[in-house]
């Protein structure tokens, strides 16, 4: 009989989406609870295709930079950040930075500069806008992509401005678009385990709202697979369903599987999510957050294969080239860090899905036939 309750539940989100009914926490908890991993998907691409997707597939090339790994917080899910006396810690000036990065735009041409780092207590924010202004003067067409929300505030921390002071000053130096990272889980009892030292989610909320506002478009993340419960991602979701009807400045999605190896959360025997979770956990994001327009399968967390598979689950974006990612490295990641285009194309190709090469804004640079 259980499996006809079940069929029953995911029934009442079937007639929803048919409807274009927006979805609630149960239908939420249904979602997640569900093992019909081949119904979920099938309705997710169909809430997609039904909000007007097509089988275009995105991606971007782009390119991930680290300028330092000094970090204050010590989330636990962490294994990227440093302490500056370690002897792996790193701080990268602007200039050497810059340089690294014209040469690597020299050979590979890519468009857009993805960049995270710790929150370094040692820099002040000329160290953030001077970057920004160095890297927009020696490569004007490169959008560039930096900093999540938790970066941000700690700027303003640092040099006692505003967000909307910050994000202003940055944006006239170059910055084009902020990533999604810092989100984590919303819920308190979470944060508290897993990110005591990290500001409040009122907070992410308010730089990314600052953000839309003087029309810097965001991403918008969730790092699932650790301590938290399905209603907790659940109420993580409806969060950023919210947001994005107040200011509609969410481009993508992007679910973040957490990585244990070298965390504390290894030692406690935690293991890296399942292929099933992930598929679950994209479809899932699909039906949920209907008004964002796009949901990205991360290749870097689940590899190109599963990728691929993830485009019949309601993704509709691989990212990118990405080339030299970090953070996933540091905690375990195993799909290496670079993709070609050609590769991107191949997967994609093979999916039944059609390739197409987008800038940061989702603007269309090339399909392929
Ligand atoms: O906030 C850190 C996550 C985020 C681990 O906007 C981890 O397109 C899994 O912002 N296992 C930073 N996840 C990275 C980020 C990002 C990444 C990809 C795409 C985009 C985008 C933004 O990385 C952190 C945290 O949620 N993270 N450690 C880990 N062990």
């Amino acid at each position: 009989m259980a499996t006809l309750d079940h069929t029953g539940t995911l029934g009442v989100v079937r007639e929803k989406v048919e409807a274009g009914e927006r979805l609630d926490l149960e239908d939420g908890l249904a979602i997640l609870e569900s093992d019909d991993l081949l119904a979920l998907g099938e309705l997710a691409d169909h809430a997609r295709r039904r909000r007007g997707g097509t089988d275009d597939v995105y991606f971007v090339q782009n390119t991930y930079l680290n300028q330092t790994n000094v970090c204050r917080v010590k989330c636990k899910f962490c294994a990227f950040a440093a302490t500056r006396k370690q002897e792996h810690a790193y701080t990268i000036t602007a200039e050497e930075l810059v340089e690294d990065a014209v040469a690597h735009h020299a050979a590979t041409g890519f468009t857009e500069i993805h960049m995270v780092n710790g929150e370094n207590p040692h820099v002040d924010f000329d160290f953030y806008r001077d970057t920004i202004a160095s890297l927009h003067a020696a490569l004007p067409d490169v959008h560039l992509k930096c900093y999540t929300a938790s970066e941000i505030h700690h700027m303003t921390t640092l040099s006692g401005l505003t967000h909307e002071q910050v994000l202003r000053e940055l944006k006239d130096a170059g910055l084009g678009s902020l990533p999604g990272g810092g989100a984590e889980i919303f819920a308190d009892r979470v944060r508290r385990l897993v990110a005591p030292g990290k500001e409040h989610p009122d907070v992410w909320f308010h730089v990314h709202d600052t953000a839309h506002r003087l029309g810097i478009p965001t991403h918008c993340t969730m790092l699932y697979g650790h301590v938290e419960t399905y209603e907790e991602r659940v109420d993580h979701i409806l969060r950023l369903r919210e947001q994005q009807d107040r200011t509609g400045g969410f481009l993508a999605f992007i679910p973040l599987a957490f990585h244990p190896e070298n965390t504390v959360f290894e030692r406690r025997g935690f293991r890296h999510t399942t292929g099933a979770d992930d598929l679950k956990m994209l479809a899932f994001s699909r039906l949920m957050l209907d008004n964002v327009p796009n949901v990205k399968a991360y290749w870097i967390m689940m590899g190109m294969p599963m990728a691929a598979v993830a485009l019949h689950f309601g993704a509709n974006d691989v990212q990118g080239t990405v080339m030299r990612e970090e953070i996933f490295k540091a905690a375990g990641g195993r799909t290496g860090t670079e993709q070609k285009v050609e590769e991107l194309v191949r997967f994609v190709t093979a999916a039944g899905r059609v390739p197409v090469q987008r800038d940061t804004l989702y603007n269309e640079l090339r399909r392929w036939p």
